[in-house]
């Protein structure tokens, strides 16, 4: 049985606070950090997707899970999670090694229907073809945040507390795991070292989560921010967001286009030929 608990903060925490929880405990709790006004306005946007998203094709994904990408343009008030200020200052706080830009590695909601088994209890950096990252490097931290209430009962993800120190090899067992229990608009933020999962849903109502990942600049992105989004779609978003997306070059040169100009220059329009270095955009 597990020792810990997941540690918890209320919106009013600084960065330092959370990004410290974090770093020591592989996860941390931050309740009601948006309020109902835009958890109801998301749950609209995102309503129809999620009803024409087919569910999972395997274990892993959920057999009656939908998760549903691309929320920026679907569901636009997602925003105010993706580029929340506290979120993207401990990010910024705690992946690393880096010296410029992170970037968005992922958007998705996680619907979990109904009498579903829990998720397999995972590292999200596996993503990276299994990777054995020495334990000092955080290259990915994730949120999770909950649209509707998370319960033990409807399947709030489980984490491991202080799994994010321990090698890849080392194994739990789901009794090792605590639900991340918490209101609507709250948000569990993870590291991609440390062992979680979707729970068991064993109620008759659908949880609803919305899932925003980060990750280094150096490193391949899980969705396709590029193809996910259209240049005419990009320009409409706010620079911070055009960022985040990966218009930035991730360090000094990765990422360039027409010979070392910042994509973020595609973005104004600005003249080919007009910047001939890799100065980021
Ligand atoms: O749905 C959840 O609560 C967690 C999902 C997850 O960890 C994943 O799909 O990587
Ligand atoms: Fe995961």
């Amino acid at each position: 049985m597990p020792t810990a608990s997941i540690p918890r903060c209320s919106a009013d925490c600084t960065a330092e606070e959370v990004a410290s929880l974090l770093r020591d405990h592989g996860a941390v709790i931050v309740e009601r950090l948006v309020g109902d006004d835009i958890c109801d306005r998301l749950a609209a946007e995102l309503e129809p997707w999620i009803d024409v998203t087919p569910t999972g094709a395997d274990a892993f994904s959920g057999h009656n899970t939908r998760r549903t990408g691309g929320l920026l343009t679907k569901a636009p008030t997602s925003i105010d999670m993706v580029a929340h200020p506290l979120v993207l200052d401990v990010v910024d706080q705690v992946l690393w090694p880096k010296k410029t830009a992170f970037q968005l590695h992922l958007t998705q909601s996680i619907a979990i229907g109904p009498d579903s088994p829990a998720q397999m209890l995972h590292r999200d950096h596996w993503c990276f073809d299994f990777f054995p990252f020495p334990r000092d490097v955080d290259v990915e931290v994730s949120t999770i945040w909950a649209l509707t209430d998370f319960t033990e009962e409807n399947g709030a993800t489980r984490v491991v507390p202080d799994s994010h120190r321990t090698s890849d090899d080392v194994r739990y067992a789901p009794d090792d795991s605590l639900p991340a229990a918490m209101p609507r608009g709250s948000v569990v933020l993870y590291l991609g070292s440390t062992v979680h999962g979707g729970g068991a849903n064993r109620t008759d109502r659908t949880r609803i989560a919305i899932n925003v990942d980060y990750v280094l600049g150096w490193l391949r992105q899980e969705e396709n921010q590029y193809l996910t989004y259209s240049l005419d779609e990009v320009r409409a978003m706010p620079e911070r967001v055009q960022r985040l997306l990966g218009y930035e070059p991730g360090a000094y040169a990765l990422g360039y286009v027409d010979g070392g100009r910042s994509p973020m220059t595609l973005l104004t329009g600005e003249a080919p030929g007009s910047h001939q270095s890799f100065v980021p955009g």
